[in-house]
């Protein structure tokens, strides 16, 4: 709540120049620049079946985006079977490739479509690779995790042309890596109505400062024969002084607000750092309440370790019709562990 000039916030007008600071700051420090939306982004169909034991029709196409650049990804679209005409709350879920179909039964149970993208026909998860995506725009700064939040981007610009799905009710969601992806999509696209990064850790809803034993630290997850190449390199520079950062992960969470977020993680995972995923939450609360939205900023811990569960998907699934469908769960008290 102050600018980089050390000025205060008061106003909703000051906090709106703020975000655009802080919009430029997790750029700059942490993922690299995104290039703007493409003018256009299209579909070709590559399959259509009924998978009767989700409950579901599943349709794979390949997005094209960008009528001169022409880039790929593949998509799964999951619509429960019999559902209603009326367009549907729709998950959007990061994944590395297609056909994790595990979820999809209790996704369409719950009466929410499902779509699943295959960030990795934008950029491999492998710096010796070819980056179709970073290769289309030389002039761009993006890393890895930018170049995934930027396909889930896509993936709404796609959506946008059909009439199954409810554009105001979108969640975007992933895990681990995909999560990290995941918080940056929604913190930077507010077609989003409900972000939610699970197990996202470290450049995820893990605070960079504030880490205990057994942590991924900024250090360890940028070295070079680790994950340097999801972040940009400027990032490295703070290894080991990351006080000195101007941001922490709580601008990402912030920025999501007034639209609502939460945070799934799992107490045995101290890997992901969960105390730093409640210090940020607890540190982005400002900005919900400032926007009326006290109740939208969400934290889920369950027990175990590193995984996406259906106790993870339920807390999500829950968090999502209290907040874009006004079905308030019991025990709501259970998302706001970071209180
Ligand atoms: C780990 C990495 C984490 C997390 C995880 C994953 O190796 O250190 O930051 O991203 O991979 O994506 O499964």
């Amino acid at each position: 709540m102050k600018f980089n000039d050390g000025r205060t916030v008061s106003t909703a007008a000051e906090w709106q120049e703020r975000r655009s600071e802080l919009v430029e700051l997790v750029q700059h420090y942490v993922y690299g620049h995104l290039p703007p939306a493409p003018d256009k982004v299209w579909a070709k169909a590559l399959s259509v079946r009924n998978l009767p034991d989700c409950q579901a029709n599943e349709e794979t196409l390949t997005l094209v985006i960008d009528s001169k650049k022409q880039l790929r990804m593949r998509i799964a679209i999951y619509r429960p079977l019999g559902a209603r005409a009326s367009p549907l709350p729709t998950v959007i879920r990061e994944e590395h490739a297609l056909g994790h179909t595990e979820e999809v039964a209790r996704i369409m149970k719950r009466g929410f479509m499902f779509v699943e993208f295959a960030r990795e026909d934008l950029a491999p998860d492998d710096p010796k690779a070819e980056s179709p995506a970073q290769n289309s725009y030389p002039q761009y700064d993006w890393a890895t995790l930018a170049v995934w939040a930027w396909g889930a981007m896509r993936v709404v610009d796609y959506l946008e042309s059909r009439d199954d799905v409810d554009l105001s009710r979108l969640i975007v969601t992933g895990h681990s890596r995909g999560g990290k992806a995941a918080l940056l999509a929604g913190a930077l696209d507010d077609r989003f109505a409900l972000v939610a990064p699970n197990g996202s850790g470290c450049g995820g809803a893990g605070s960079f400062m504030v880490k205990e034993d057994g942590v991924e630290t900024l250090e360890l997850i940028t070295r070079p024969n680790r994950f340097g190449y999801w972040f940009h390199p400027r990032l490295r520079d703070f290894a080991g002084r990351e006080g000195e950062l101007p941001l922490d992960q709580h601008f990402l969470k912030a920025l999501v607000a007034p639209r609502a977020l939460i945070c799934t993680d799992a107490l045995g995972d101290k890997w992901a750092n969960p105390r730093g995923n409640r210090v940020t939450s607890r540190a982005a609360q400002i900005a919900f309440e400032r926007e009326g939205a006290g109740s939208k900023n969400g934290l889920h811990f369950r027990e175990g370790e590193h995984d996406f569960l259906p106790a993870d998907w339920d807390a999500i699934l829950d968090f999502a019709d209290w907040h874009l469908r006004g079905r308030r769960p019991r025990n709501v008290s259970r998302f706001f562990l970071w209180r």
